[in-house]
């Protein structure tokens, strides 16, 4: 009875340390300076996501200014004809400071860091977040985020662990914790 008791105080322990896992894993999904890559030749659409900056930005796509981030989120705009595995570049250009900051990897922003967060979403596309201050500010990757339909990241360096592998993490310490207390006793 008694052992029965201790298991049941160690079950919440588990869950919590699982959930304290859960985040940083989710995040660990996103690529600093990750490329945005169209995945079957035809169209994709950008959605803009919204804005927790306190600057305003346009986003482009070359020469082509896609749209402002004082828009409303979901605002989209579809770009036609791209080849499976072209490489999409598109950039923010802050009003305020007039700095501009590429997708991909640092050497096509004048500070020479990445500012862009590439993360593949789970119904396809990509989903991209933008730092928008020079040198990389607090570097919290959600100033600016747009959706990318039709899209892929090109690495899967880093991936979710099936949710399964998660419960078996979360019942394996609850089996050592188990274990440990029944060590004790004996
Ligand atoms: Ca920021």
């Amino acid at each position: 009875m008694k052992q029965l008791l201790i298991k049941s105080t160690l079950l919440p322990f588990s869950l919590a340390l699982a959930l304290l896992i859960l985040p940083n894993i989710a995040q660990a999904n996103g690529i600093l300076g990750g490329s945005v890559i169209v995945k079957d030749t035809g169209d994709v659409t950008v959605t803009f996501q919204g804005s927790n900056a306190g600057y305003t930005s346009t986003l482009y796509f070359g020469g082509q200014a896609l749209f402002s981030s004082n828009e409303a989120s979901g605002t989209s705009v579809t770009l036609n004809g791209f080849e499976a595995g072209q490489v999409l570049t598109f950039s923010i250009l802050v009003q305020e400071t007039g700095h501009s900051f590429s997708t991909g990897s640092g050497s096509l922003n004048a500070d020479g860091i990445a500012h862009a967060m590439v993360s593949n979403l789970e119904d396809g596309g990509t989903l991209v977040s933008f730092e928008d201050l020079y040198g990389g500010g607090d570097k919290d990757y959600n100033d600016l985020m747009f959706s990318f339909s039709n899209t892929n990241s090109e690495t899967k360096l880093v991936q979710n662990p099936e949710p399964g592998t998660i419960i078996l993490f979360g019942s394996g310490l609850l089996g050592l914790g188990a274990w440990r207390l029944r060590k004790k006793q004996a």
